[in-house]
């Protein structure tokens, strides 16, 4: 029998009950429990600010960033459905060190809704360097989903801004198509990509981060806290290779 083949069955069976009949089929049930296996109907594939800004020659460039562009591109083949983000900021936004005199990037402020890391002026709306990276090729992507744009708020997360009220709409609109999985990848690993897999979990979602997909700022230990905090919430930890594509 071949693997798919037998992977099939085991769903079937699995589905219907019967697996724990099946006496000798057993050892090929640790399939079953891996993230391996076409994603389905039900999942989504998050694609967070994959945009010129995060790259080399960018405002605000993640070391290694456009490398995870041929991966994302590959495991697109993988999903049904498909949601990108961009960092869509207003100039002069809140998040610029250059709107906070005196300070200097990588600094941090306090801002009405809390602590606010200060970054170089970066993905100002509609400049080539707020575009989605030129090599990213999602055509059966369905939403585009820009956030950042309130000027005196930020949103590193793709549901939530930063004063933890205004919604951006995504977790509504994910829920009214009947996801109920989503695999978060982009840039960068520790602030959008995290904050978003933490919001989806908060949403109520099954949230994968494929690490392989993603690259990090790393900023002052941010990467291991990230990492740290998407664990003690339930986000799971995944590659590239773990998503069956096609
Ligand atoms: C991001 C810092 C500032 C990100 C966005 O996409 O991770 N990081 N704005
Ligand atoms: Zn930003």
């Amino acid at each position: 029998m071949h693997a798919m083949q037998r992977r099939n069955l085991l769903k079937t069976a699995a589905s219907a009950g019967l697996v724990s009949g099946l006496g000798g089929l057993g050892m090929a049930l640790p399939l079953l429990a891996s993230a391996k296996g076409r994603p389905g109907a039900k999942a989504a594939l998050i694609v967070v600010d994959v945009q010129n800004c995060f790259v080399d020659g960018g405002t605000l460039p993640v070391k290694g960033g456009a490398e995870v562009v041929p991966v994302i591109n590959k495991l697109a083949a993988a999903f049904d459905n498909i949601v990108v983000t961009q960092d869509w900021h207003t100039a002069g936004h809140a998040s610029f060190a250059s709107a906070h005199p005196g300070q200097k990037p990588f600094s941090s402020v306090k801002l009405d809704y809390g602590n606010q890391v200060l970054w170089p002026d970066h993905c100002v709306q509609g400049t080539e360097d707020a575009a989605l990276h030129k090599e990213l090729q999602l055509p059966t992507a369905q939403v585009i989903v820009r956030k950042g744009f309130n000027k005196g708020v930020d949103s590193y997360s793709a549901f939530e801004e930063a004063d933890r009220k205004t919604a951006t709409g995504l977790g509504g609109y994910l829920k009214q198509r009947g996801i109920k999985t989503v695999y978060v990848t982009g840039l960068a690993t520790d602030f959008c990509v995290a904050w978003t897999a933490l919001d989806a979990r908060k949403a109520g979602f099954e949230v994968y981060v494929i690490e392989d997909a993603t690259r990090a700022i790393d900023l002052n230990g941010s990467l291991a806290a990230a990492w740290k905090q998407m664990q003690a919430k339930g986000v799971k930890r995944i590659q590239s290779a773990d998503v069956a594509s096609a």
